[in-house]
Protein backbone atom coordinates (compact mmCIF):
# COMPACT_ATOMS: atom_id res chain seq x y z
CA UNK A 1 0.00 0.00 0.00
CA UNK A 2 0.80 3.90 -1.18
CA UNK A 3 0.87 6.60 1.48
CA UNK A 4 0.72 10.00 -0.14
CA UNK A 5 2.74 11.82 2.33
CA UNK A 6 3.19 15.75 1.59
CA UNK A 7 3.96 15.20 -2.11
CA UNK A 8 5.30 11.53 -1.85
CA UNK A 9 3.97 8.33 -2.79
CA UNK A 10 5.35 6.20 0.13
CA UNK A 11 5.44 2.63 1.59
CA UNK A 12 3.28 2.17 4.49
CA UNK A 13 5.83 1.62 6.94
CA UNK A 14 7.65 4.67 5.77
CA UNK A 15 4.35 6.80 6.04
CA UNK A 16 5.54 8.75 9.55
CA UNK A 17 5.29 11.80 11.25
CA UNK A 18 6.25 13.76 14.30
CA UNK A 19 5.16 12.90 17.44
CA UNK A 20 5.13 16.85 17.87
CA UNK A 21 2.08 17.04 15.81
CA UNK A 22 -0.39 19.09 17.09
CA UNK A 23 -2.85 16.88 15.22
CA UNK A 24 -1.63 14.12 17.23
CA UNK A 25 -1.40 16.04 20.49
CA UNK A 26 -4.68 17.78 20.49
CA UNK A 27 -6.60 17.12 17.58
CA UNK A 28 -5.74 19.61 15.54
CA UNK A 29 -6.41 19.18 12.10
CA UNK A 30 -8.88 18.11 9.94
CA UNK A 31 -10.30 15.43 7.19
CA UNK A 32 -12.35 13.76 4.81
CA UNK A 33 -13.45 10.39 4.63
CA UNK A 34 -14.41 9.42 0.68
CA UNK A 35 -15.53 6.60 -1.09
CA UNK A 36 -14.74 5.25 -4.74
CA UNK A 37 -16.95 3.41 -6.28
CA UNK A 38 -15.68 1.84 -9.69
CA UNK A 39 -13.27 4.27 -10.40
CA UNK A 40 -15.47 7.29 -9.48
CA UNK A 41 -14.45 9.47 -6.90
CA UNK A 42 -17.82 10.24 -5.79
CA UNK A 43 -18.61 14.33 -4.77
CA UNK A 44 -14.52 15.14 -4.46
CA UNK A 45 -15.52 18.37 -5.33
CA UNK A 46 -17.63 18.31 -2.29
CA UNK A 47 -15.16 17.03 -0.07
CA UNK A 48 -12.89 19.42 -1.07
CA UNK A 49 -14.66 22.26 -0.91
CA UNK A 50 -15.28 20.94 3.02
CA UNK A 51 -12.21 20.33 3.51
CA UNK A 52 -11.06 23.93 2.79
CA UNK A 53 -14.25 25.11 4.61
CA UNK A 54 -12.82 23.15 7.99
CA UNK A 55 -9.29 24.65 7.53
CA UNK A 56 -10.70 27.82 7.34
CA UNK A 57 -12.84 27.58 10.24
CA UNK A 58 -9.86 27.00 12.36
CA UNK A 59 -6.91 29.11 10.67
CA UNK A 60 -5.34 26.47 8.99
CA UNK A 61 -3.44 27.14 5.67
CA UNK A 62 -3.77 24.18 2.94
CA UNK A 63 -0.30 23.83 1.71
CA UNK A 64 -2.74 22.57 -1.15
CA UNK A 65 -4.68 24.17 -3.88
CA UNK A 66 -8.13 22.58 -4.76
CA UNK A 67 -6.46 21.55 -8.03
CA UNK A 68 -3.22 20.09 -5.94
CA UNK A 69 -5.66 18.05 -3.73
CA UNK A 70 -7.76 16.71 -6.27
CA UNK A 71 -4.60 15.21 -8.15
CA UNK A 72 -2.82 14.13 -5.00
CA UNK A 73 -6.32 12.03 -3.97
CA UNK A 74 -6.68 10.71 -7.67
CA UNK A 75 -2.88 10.05 -7.71
CA UNK A 76 -3.00 8.16 -4.41
CA UNK A 77 -6.44 5.75 -5.88
CA UNK A 78 -4.05 4.97 -9.20
CA UNK A 79 -1.07 4.26 -7.05
CA UNK A 80 -2.99 1.60 -5.30
CA UNK A 81 -4.94 0.21 -7.66
CA UNK A 82 -8.17 1.18 -6.34
CA UNK A 83 -11.49 0.99 -8.02
CA UNK A 84 -13.41 0.86 -4.98
CA UNK A 85 -12.61 2.40 -1.34
CA UNK A 86 -12.46 4.80 0.86
CA UNK A 87 -10.19 7.64 0.90
CA UNK A 88 -9.31 9.48 4.02
CA UNK A 89 -7.65 12.69 3.47
CA UNK A 90 -5.96 14.14 6.50
CA UNK A 91 -4.41 17.59 7.10
CA UNK A 92 -2.95 18.42 10.90
CA UNK A 93 -1.67 21.58 12.14
CA UNK A 94 1.67 20.01 11.88
CA UNK A 95 4.91 19.61 14.61
CA UNK A 96 5.18 22.09 17.31
CA UNK A 97 5.76 22.95 21.06
CA UNK A 98 4.45 21.61 23.32
CA UNK A 99 1.64 23.85 24.17
CA UNK A 100 -1.79 24.44 22.72
CA UNK A 101 -0.85 27.33 20.76
CA UNK A 102 -0.56 26.52 16.81
CA UNK A 103 2.38 29.66 16.93
CA UNK A 104 5.25 27.68 15.10
CA UNK A 105 3.86 25.06 13.92
CA UNK A 106 3.95 23.75 10.78
CA UNK A 107 4.20 23.22 7.92
CA UNK A 108 0.81 20.77 8.42
CA UNK A 109 1.31 17.28 7.29
CA UNK A 110 -0.55 16.50 4.36
CA UNK A 111 -1.72 12.63 4.14
CA UNK A 112 -4.06 10.42 2.10
CA UNK A 113 -4.40 6.80 2.69
CA UNK A 114 -6.59 4.91 0.15
CA UNK A 115 -7.96 1.65 1.35
CA UNK A 116 -10.42 -1.08 1.29
CA UNK A 117 -13.50 0.06 3.17
CA UNK A 118 -14.78 -1.89 6.45
CA UNK A 119 -19.01 -1.57 5.53
CA UNK A 120 -21.78 -2.85 7.45
CA UNK A 121 -23.13 -6.65 6.21
CA UNK A 122 -25.52 -6.32 3.11
CA UNK A 123 -28.02 -7.81 5.52
CA UNK A 124 -28.20 -4.81 7.53
CA UNK A 125 -29.22 -2.74 3.97
CA UNK A 126 -32.22 -5.17 4.14
CA UNK A 127 -33.05 -5.65 7.37
CA UNK A 128 -32.01 -2.72 8.93
CA UNK A 129 -30.20 -1.29 11.72
CA UNK A 130 -31.07 -0.87 15.80
CA UNK A 131 -29.83 2.80 16.92
CA UNK A 132 -30.35 3.57 20.90
CA UNK A 133 -29.68 7.32 22.24
CA UNK A 134 -26.60 7.62 24.52
CA UNK A 135 -25.82 10.00 27.50
CA UNK A 136 -23.21 11.45 25.95
CA UNK A 137 -24.77 14.69 24.14
CA UNK A 138 -23.35 16.16 20.92
CA UNK A 139 -21.00 19.10 21.50
CA UNK A 140 -23.16 22.52 21.73
CA UNK A 141 -22.76 24.21 18.48
CA UNK A 142 -21.36 27.49 19.72
CA UNK A 143 -18.65 25.40 21.48
CA UNK A 144 -17.50 23.91 18.33
CA UNK A 145 -19.49 24.11 15.07
CA UNK A 146 -20.17 20.45 14.18
CA UNK A 147 -19.57 22.00 10.11
CA UNK A 148 -16.13 21.52 10.97
CA UNK A 149 -14.99 17.91 10.17
CA UNK A 150 -12.17 18.09 12.74
CA UNK A 151 -9.31 15.71 13.70
CA UNK A 152 -11.22 16.08 17.15
CA UNK A 153 -13.86 12.52 17.36
CA UNK A 154 -14.17 12.25 21.10
CA UNK A 155 -17.29 13.54 21.50
CA UNK A 156 -18.38 10.91 18.84
CA UNK A 157 -16.19 8.04 19.94
CA UNK A 158 -18.23 8.25 23.58
CA UNK A 159 -21.17 8.05 22.37
CA UNK A 160 -20.21 5.28 19.83
CA UNK A 161 -18.81 3.46 22.96
CA UNK A 162 -21.74 3.93 24.87
CA UNK A 163 -23.85 2.42 22.16
CA UNK A 164 -21.53 -0.35 21.88
CA UNK A 165 -21.53 -1.03 25.24
CA UNK A 166 -25.32 -1.92 25.23
CA UNK A 167 -25.12 -4.01 22.32
CA UNK A 168 -25.98 -1.50 19.95
CA UNK A 169 -23.77 -0.42 16.40
CA UNK A 170 -24.87 3.31 16.33
CA UNK A 171 -25.89 5.37 18.94
CA UNK A 172 -28.28 8.40 18.33
CA UNK A 173 -26.85 11.95 19.53
CA UNK A 174 -28.94 14.75 21.24
CA UNK A 175 -27.85 18.45 21.54
CA UNK A 176 -27.88 19.94 24.88
CA UNK A 177 -31.93 20.71 23.79
CA UNK A 178 -32.45 17.39 23.91
CA UNK A 179 -33.14 17.51 19.89
CA UNK A 180 -32.13 15.34 17.64
CA UNK A 181 -28.46 16.20 16.26
CA UNK A 182 -27.20 13.26 14.37
CA UNK A 183 -25.20 9.73 14.83
CA UNK A 184 -21.68 9.14 15.89
CA UNK A 185 -20.74 9.32 11.74
CA UNK A 186 -24.26 9.27 10.43
CA UNK A 187 -26.70 11.90 9.46
CA UNK A 188 -30.59 10.67 10.23
CA UNK A 189 -33.62 11.13 8.88
CA UNK A 190 -37.14 10.25 8.85
CA UNK A 191 -40.14 9.93 6.75
CA UNK A 192 -43.57 10.94 8.33
CA UNK A 193 -46.91 11.30 6.68
CA UNK A 194 -45.29 11.46 2.87
CA UNK A 195 -42.63 14.32 4.12
CA UNK A 196 -38.42 13.67 4.49
CA UNK A 197 -37.41 15.35 7.67
CA UNK A 198 -34.02 15.77 9.00
CA UNK A 199 -32.65 18.23 11.83
CA UNK A 200 -30.91 21.72 11.07
CA UNK A 201 -26.97 22.44 11.14
CA UNK A 202 -27.51 23.87 14.00
CA UNK A 203 -29.11 21.25 15.86
CA UNK A 204 -25.60 19.61 15.79
CA UNK A 205 -25.21 17.86 12.69
CA UNK A 206 -22.21 17.81 10.09
CA UNK A 207 -23.08 19.20 6.90
CA UNK A 208 -22.72 15.42 5.53
CA UNK A 209 -22.25 15.39 1.95
CA UNK A 210 -24.58 12.00 1.75
CA UNK A 211 -27.07 14.20 3.30
CA UNK A 212 -26.85 16.15 0.35
CA UNK A 213 -27.07 13.65 -1.93
CA UNK A 214 -30.02 12.25 -0.58
CA UNK A 215 -31.83 15.59 -0.22
CA UNK A 216 -30.81 15.99 -3.78
CA UNK A 217 -32.94 12.85 -4.67
CA UNK A 218 -36.20 13.37 -2.61
CA UNK A 219 -36.42 16.34 -4.73
CA UNK A 220 -36.11 14.09 -7.77
CA UNK A 221 -38.90 12.01 -5.79
CA UNK A 222 -41.02 14.96 -5.27
CA UNK A 223 -40.76 14.07 -2.04
CA UNK A 224 -40.73 17.33 0.39
CA UNK A 225 -37.96 17.73 2.65
CA UNK A 226 -37.59 19.90 6.10
CA UNK A 227 -34.76 20.74 7.51
CA UNK A 228 -36.66 20.67 11.16
CA UNK A 229 -35.59 20.51 15.13
CA UNK A 230 -36.73 16.67 15.21
CA UNK A 231 -37.40 15.09 18.93
CA UNK A 232 -36.55 11.52 20.13
CA UNK A 233 -40.60 11.01 20.16
CA UNK A 234 -40.75 12.46 16.86
CA UNK A 235 -38.45 9.43 15.38
CA UNK A 236 -40.20 7.15 17.91
CA UNK A 237 -43.28 7.47 15.97
CA UNK A 238 -41.94 8.01 12.10
CA UNK A 239 -42.51 5.81 9.78
CA UNK A 240 -39.87 5.11 8.27
CA UNK A 241 -35.93 6.38 9.58
CA UNK A 242 -32.87 5.79 7.54
CA UNK A 243 -29.26 7.18 8.17
CA UNK A 244 -26.36 8.69 5.78
CA UNK A 245 -22.81 9.04 6.09
CA UNK A 246 -19.54 8.04 3.61
CA UNK A 247 -19.25 4.77 4.94
CA UNK A 248 -22.30 3.33 5.71
CA UNK A 249 -24.13 4.85 2.85
CA UNK A 250 -27.89 5.26 3.22
CA UNK A 251 -29.38 2.53 5.83
CA UNK A 252 -32.56 1.92 7.32
CA UNK A 253 -32.84 1.80 10.64
CA UNK A 254 -36.05 0.27 11.95
CA UNK A 255 -35.65 0.40 15.72
CA UNK A 256 -34.78 3.69 18.42
CA UNK A 257 -34.45 3.50 21.54
CA UNK A 258 -36.19 -0.37 21.53
CA UNK A 259 -39.61 1.65 19.75
CA UNK A 260 -39.86 -0.19 16.29
CA UNK A 261 -40.15 2.43 13.41
CA UNK A 262 -43.42 1.80 10.73
CA UNK A 263 -43.74 -2.17 10.87
CA UNK A 264 -40.22 -2.90 11.80
CA UNK A 265 -39.02 -3.43 8.34
CA UNK A 266 -37.21 -0.94 6.17
CA UNK A 267 -39.34 1.65 4.19
CA UNK A 268 -40.72 1.78 0.77
CA UNK A 269 -39.58 5.19 0.43
CA UNK A 270 -36.14 4.43 2.06
CA UNK A 271 -35.54 1.39 -0.11
CA UNK A 272 -36.68 3.80 -3.03
CA UNK A 273 -34.22 6.47 -2.17
CA UNK A 274 -30.87 3.22 -1.55
CA UNK A 275 -31.76 2.50 -4.67
CA UNK A 276 -31.37 5.71 -6.14
CA UNK A 277 -28.61 6.63 -4.25
CA UNK A 278 -26.25 3.17 -5.23
CA UNK A 279 -27.23 4.72 -9.19
CA UNK A 280 -25.82 7.74 -8.58
CA UNK A 281 -22.70 7.07 -6.79
CA UNK A 282 -21.51 5.63 -10.43
CA UNK A 283 -21.34 9.02 -11.86
CA UNK A 284 -21.75 11.87 -9.60
CA UNK A 285 -17.95 12.65 -8.96
CA UNK A 286 -14.37 12.48 -10.54
CA UNK A 287 -13.38 9.96 -12.77
CA UNK A 288 -9.99 8.28 -12.30
CA UNK A 289 -9.62 7.46 -15.71
CA UNK A 290 -9.96 10.99 -17.48
N1 LIG B 1 -21.79 13.19 11.03
C1 LIG B 1 -20.52 13.01 11.45
C2 LIG B 1 -20.14 13.40 12.82
C3 LIG B 1 -19.59 12.44 10.57
O1 LIG B 1 -18.32 12.25 10.97
C4 LIG B 1 -21.31 12.26 8.89
C5 LIG B 1 -22.19 12.84 9.80
C6 LIG B 1 -21.78 11.95 7.50
O2 LIG B 1 -21.19 12.83 6.57
P1 LIG B 1 -20.81 12.39 5.09
O3 LIG B 1 -20.23 13.62 4.49
O4 LIG B 1 -19.85 11.27 5.18
O5 LIG B 1 -22.07 12.00 4.42
C7 LIG B 1 -19.98 12.05 9.28
C8 LIG B 1 -19.00 11.43 8.35
C9 LIG B 1 -15.58 6.53 9.72
C10 LIG B 1 -16.14 7.57 8.83
O6 LIG B 1 -14.43 6.15 9.50
C11 LIG B 1 -16.94 8.58 9.34
C12 LIG B 1 -17.43 9.55 8.49
C13 LIG B 1 -17.15 9.51 7.15
C14 LIG B 1 -16.35 8.49 6.67
C15 LIG B 1 -15.85 7.50 7.51
O7 LIG B 1 -16.29 6.09 10.64
N2 LIG B 1 -18.17 10.52 9.03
Amino acid sequence: MKIYLNGDLVAKEDAKISVFDHGLLYGDGVFEGIRLYSGCIFKLEEHLERLEFSAKAILLDLPLDREQLRKAVCDTCRANNLENGYVRLVVTRGPGHLGLTPDGCGPGNVIIIADDIQLYPEELYEKGLKIISVPTRRINASALPPAIKSLNYLNNILAKIEAKKVGFQEALMLNDKGEIAECTGDNVFMISKGVLFTPPLDAGSLRGITRGAVIDLAAELNLPCREQALTRYDLWTAEECFLTGTAAEVIPCVEVDHRKIGDGAPGSTTRRLIELFRKSVLTDGVNLSE
